[in-house]
């Protein structure tokens, strides 16, 4: 069901719908079909799609040389509230046209700071009971919520590891009002992306201590959710730079070497986002695995980089060959643990009709609805699980299966090695690999 506010905001188009490969209608689906059921679950649960406020209704296509050129028509009052209000229109009748179930915001998405914390509290419970209604009226639920602590100049040295208490205890406050407003709307899980949480210079910076501040901040909110009955997950967004030099949460595995390091690896989970992987040299399927391996695979924030450069261009997934690969992975875990498919991407500064910001959407659906069904055939149909496993068969039986179990000593592989083995040649095989994953695209 569409819900709009008082006026409609996206005019001349209406719900977007599956209508499959054959039709050529740009405003619907080609391979996105919600109740279409891919091992043994629909599309809809696979993914749990999901609208990034900041980038759909906020970010009107400003960049480090010139202001936004997109006119949102939702941002005209002058009134701070009615703005918000009328932004959450805009956003519930994007979110129930496209059919999507799920919206994850930043506190400052849904209505612009106050001048003091106090007043923004109260801004923030406003616009909290008028969202609430929304959800209500449409279905639509909340992925996750997360605190804006890096855009504000106050955390230009940090936030939780900003050199002055009184910066950590204020981030500390707008994470508690952040919490609460994701606790009041359902939100499912709750994320910390570190933006600012890092270094520019380590002449100036004592590393150890301000780590040792980030673990204790997420403490106390685990403590605080958990106080209020918030059951769902916190996730860790890892990037290893940009806006700082060199952000703490550099990649998954050094995120997950600080969680287990401060004993926060029962509530935490990791939010997976692609071009971060890229920014850290690593392709998106390698931090999908480094989680997934640590049964740590929470969430994914989906979008794309620039192979010609490198900072976050945060474009849509277009890439069916590489989306496919992360579908193995992800598959092949058995799903995210509590999160969804959140698209943290934006259109580009040049498209400037309202509704370019379907095209996107409807092509990153598209993209990952293609790639979910390629990778099933994959995974059920081709010999690419079976090579797999072959690869590894030395270590199913007799001596290899001993020493994953911990039962040979380095002096019995030793003697092994030196009596009864001669190691071929075994190719890896990589090229027919790739041409699996081709044949079945
Ligand atoms: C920044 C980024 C953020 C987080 C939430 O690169 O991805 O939008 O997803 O703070
Ligand atoms: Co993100």
């Amino acid at each position: 069901m569409i819900v709009t506010g008082d006026k409609e905001f996206y005019k001349g188009v209406g719900a977007i719908t599956f209508e499959g490969k054959a039709s050529d209608n740009p405003l619907a689906f080609k391979f996105y079909n919600p109740d279409q059921m891919v091992m043994g679950k629909s599309m809809r649960d696979h993914f749990k799609f999901a609208i990034a406020y900041w980038h759909s209704f906020c970010g009107q296509g400003g960049d480090p040389f010139g202001p936004g050129t997109q006119q949102f028509p939702w941002d005209t009052s002058n009134d701070p509230m009615q703005r918000a209000k009328d932004k959450a229109d805009a956003a519930f009748e994007f979110l129930t046209k496209m059919g999507f179930d799920y919206f994850c915001f930043h506190d400052t998405d849904l209505v612009d700071e106050a001048e003091t914390l106090a007043k923004n509290e109260v801004r923030l419970q406003q616009i909290s009971e008028y969202i609430a209604q929304k959800k209500q009226a449409s279905g639509v639920k909340l992925l996750w919520g997360t605190a804006n602590c890096f855009s504000n100049p106050i955390y230009m040295n940090g936030a939780a590891t900003n050199p002055d208490f009184n910066v950590v205890a204020r981030a500390g406050a707008q994470i508690k009002m952040a919490l609460d407003v994701t606790m009041q709307l359902g939100g499912e899980n709750y994320v910390f992306w570190g933006g600012r949480e890092g270094y520019m210079s380590l002449l100036n910076t004592n590393m150890g201590k301000e780590l040792d501040h980030m673990a204790q901040m997420l403490t106390m909110s685990i403590d605080y959710a958990r106080k209020q009955g918030f059951k769902g997950s916190f996730f860790i967004e890892p990037k290893p730079m940009e806006p700082m030099k060199h952000q703490y949460d550099f990649d998954a595995a050094t995120a997950i070497g600080f969680l287990r390091e401060h004993n926060l690896d029962k509530d935490f989970k990791l939010n997976i986002e692609v071009n971060h992987a890229t920014l850290a040299q690593h392709t998106f399927e390698h931090e999908l695995t480094v989680a997934a391996n640590a049964g740590m695979l929470g969430s994914v924030d989906a979008n794309r980089g620039d192979n010609q450069n490198g900072w976050d261009t945060d474009q849509f997934p277009v890439n069916l060959y590489e989306v496919t690969e992360a579908m193995l992975v992800i598959l092949k875990a058995g799903g995210l643990q509590g999160g969804g498919i959140n698209f943290d991407a934006k259109i580009r500064r040049n498209s400037t009709d309202l509704e370019d910001i379907f095209h996107a959407h409807i092509g990153g659906a598209d993209t990952f609805a293609r790639a979910l069904i390629v990778a099933e055939k994959i995974l059920t149909e081709s010999p690419y699980s079976e090579m797999r496993r072959a690869r590894y068969a030395s270590f199913d039986s007799e001596q290899g299966k001993a020493f994953e179990a911990g039962k040979l000593s380095l002096e019995e592989i030793t003697a092994i090695a030196l009596n009864d083995r001669d190691p071929k040649r075994i190719s890896g095989k990589q090229e027919l690999y790739e041409n699996i994953i081709n044949q079945y695209l």
